[in-house]
C-alpha cells in the first residue's frame, strides 16, 4: 500500500461529519412540506437517528442542536442519553429568526429591547452548550433590509458588534463563536452578514474564540468558496464547515450531490494544510433538509460523499503538484490534480469501513437492518418534528 493511501486511511478514520438534528424532522419549501413516516417527534429520537448515521458510517459522532428547536427540560440528560447511544452533543445553533419580534431583525434590530431579547436567547445558548458539553456556538442572523433606506446599515453594524462583543465576552476557554454569513434571505436588498469578509471583520475584532463558519449554499453562483477556505485557513480564522449542495440558492441538498468537484476542491485546500481530523479545530457539518427523500439514508449518503471528496483529496500528490506549480507545468499541475479526483476512492472506503467493523455499504446496511420500520412502529401519536418544530 502507497504511502498516500496509509495516510489518507488513517486520516479518513480520524474524520467526524456533524450531523444537524433538524435534518431528520420534516422540511419543506414555503410551498409545502411533505410528511414522512416515522421522523422524529422530539430531541432524543433526533438524536436517535443520527447515532443511526453513526452506527452505518462511523464517521459521523457528534449531532447539532438547533435552539429552541431542540428545547429540552434537562440538557445533561439529554448529552447523557446522546452518550448512550454512542455520539456526542456538537455546535449549538441559535435562532433568532423564528419569533414575530425578529420581523425587522435581532441582533441589528433598531429597538434596544429587541436586541437585549436576541442576546439573552444567544448567552441562553451558551449556558446550554455547557450543559452539554458543547463547545460550539453557532451564530446565523437573519438580519437585513428589504428596502433602501429601510434602516441605516452601518448603525446594524454597530449594533451588531456591540451584541457579539457581550455574547463574546461570556464564552468559556474552550469555547468558540462561529460567526455565519450568508448573501441575502430572508432580506433581500441587504444582508447584515453577507459574506466571508464581513464576518471574518467582525471575528478579527472580536479575538480568536470567534472563528467564521462555510455554509456551502450561501453564496452569489460561480463563487470560489475553495479561495475563501484557504485564505480563512491561512489566517487561522476558519472555524467549519455547514456543508449542502445547491443548484440555484440555499438549496441544502445533500452535500457532494449537485458539485462534488467543487467539494472535492474545498477538501483538497483543507487536505494540503493538514486539517481534515478530528484534531484540525475545524468543525465539519451537515446544513441540509430532506424535503423529499428519505431522511437517514439521505444523511448516510452526505457522509460519504463527504468521505468520498476527503479521500480523493487526500490522495493528491502533494509533491508532484508541487514540482509541477515551481516549474511553472500549467498542464502538469492541474493532472496531477485530476488524477487524484478522478480516482474511483469506493474501494478504498470499503476496506476502511471492513477494518472497522463496518458494512462496506452503509446504505444497504441501514436499508436491511430495519430501522425504518421500527421507528415507523414506534413513533405513532405526538407531533412530528419539523423545522421550526
Ligand atoms: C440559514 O440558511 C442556515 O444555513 C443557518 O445555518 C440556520 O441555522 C440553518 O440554515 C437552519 O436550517
Ligand atoms: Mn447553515
Amino acid at each position: 500500500m502507497s504511502d498516500r493511501v496509509t495516510h489518507a486511511k488513517s486520516v479518513l478514520t480520524s474524520q467526524n461529519i456533524e450531523t444537524p438534528s433538524w435534518a431528520f424532522g420534516n422540511s419543506g419549501t414555503r410551498f409545502k412540506v411533505f410528511s414522512q413516516q416515522g421522523v422524529p417527534r422530539d430531541p432524543y429520537e433526533k438524536i436517535a437517528d443520527a447515532a443511526t448515521v453513526h452506527r452505518f458510517t462511523g464517521a459521523a459522532g457528534s449531532v447539532a442542536l438547533h435552539i429552541p428547536w431542540d428545547k429540552v427540560e434537562d440538557y445533561t440528560r439529554l448529552a447523557a442519553y446522546a452518550a448512550d447511544h454512542g455520539v456526542r452533543v456538537g455546535t449549538i445553533n441559535s435562532n433568532t429568526f423564528q419569533d414575530d419580534d425578529y420581523m425587522l431583525g435581532s441582533v441589528c434590530h433598531p429597538d434596544p429591547g429587541i436586541r437585549r431579547k436576541a442576546t439573552d436567547h444567544l448567552l441562553e445558548c451558551i449556558e446550554i452548550m455547557e450543559a452539554v458539553g458543547s463547545n460550539d456556538l453557532k451564530l446565523w442572523f437573519a438580519d437585513g433590509t428589504n428596502y433602501p433606506g429601510q434602516d441605516s446599515i452601518a448603525a446594524r453594524q454597530d449594533r451588531l458588534a456591540e451584541v457579539l462583543a457581550e455574547v463574546y465576552a461570556r464564552l468559556g476557554d474552550d469555547q468558540r463563536m462561529l460567526l455565519e454569513y450568508k448573501l441575502f434571505e430572508p432580506s433581500f436588498y441587504h444582508t447584515d452578514v453577507p459574506d466571508w469578509g464581513t464576518s471574518y471583520a467582525h471575528c478579527v475584532e472580536l479575538g480568536p474564540k470567534a472563528q467564521v463558519v462555510i455554509d456551502t449554499g450561501h453564496h452569489a453562483p460561480g463563487t470560489n468558496i475553495e479561495f475563501i477556505v484557504a485564505f480563512l485557513l491561512r489566517q487561522g480564522k476558519l472555524g467549519g464547515f455547514d456543508f449542502n449542495s445547491r443548484f440555484y440558492a440555499d438549496d441544502d441538498l445533500m452535500v457532494g450531490a449537485a458539485d462534488p468537484f467543487q467539494l472535492f476542491r474545498i477538501m483538497h485546500e483543507l487536505a494540503l494544510r493538514g486539517a481534515v481530523g478530528t484534531d484540525s479545530g475545524i468543525a465539519y457539518m451537515l446544513d441540509q433538509c430532506h424535503n423529499i427523500e428519505p431522511k437517514i439514508p439521505a444523511v448516510i449518503r452526505s457522509v460519504m460523499n463527504a468521505q468520498e471528496a476527503t479521500a480523493k483529496a487526500l490522495l493528491v500528490d502533494h509533491d508532484a503538484l508541487e514540482a509541477a506549480q515551481a516549474a511553472g507545468d500549467v498542464l502538469g499541475a492541474n493532472a496531477v490534480l485530476m488524477d487524484a479526483y478522478n480516482t474511483d476512492v469506493r474501494p478504498l472506503l470499503a476496506e476502511l469501513r471492513e477494518e472497522q467493523g463496518l458494512a462496506t455499504d452503509p446504505v444497504a446496511a441501514f436499508a436491511a437492518s430495519g430501522y425504518t420500520a421500527k421507528v415507523q412502529a414506534e413513533r405513532q401519536g405526538g407531533q412530528a418534528a419539523g423545522w421550526g418544530a
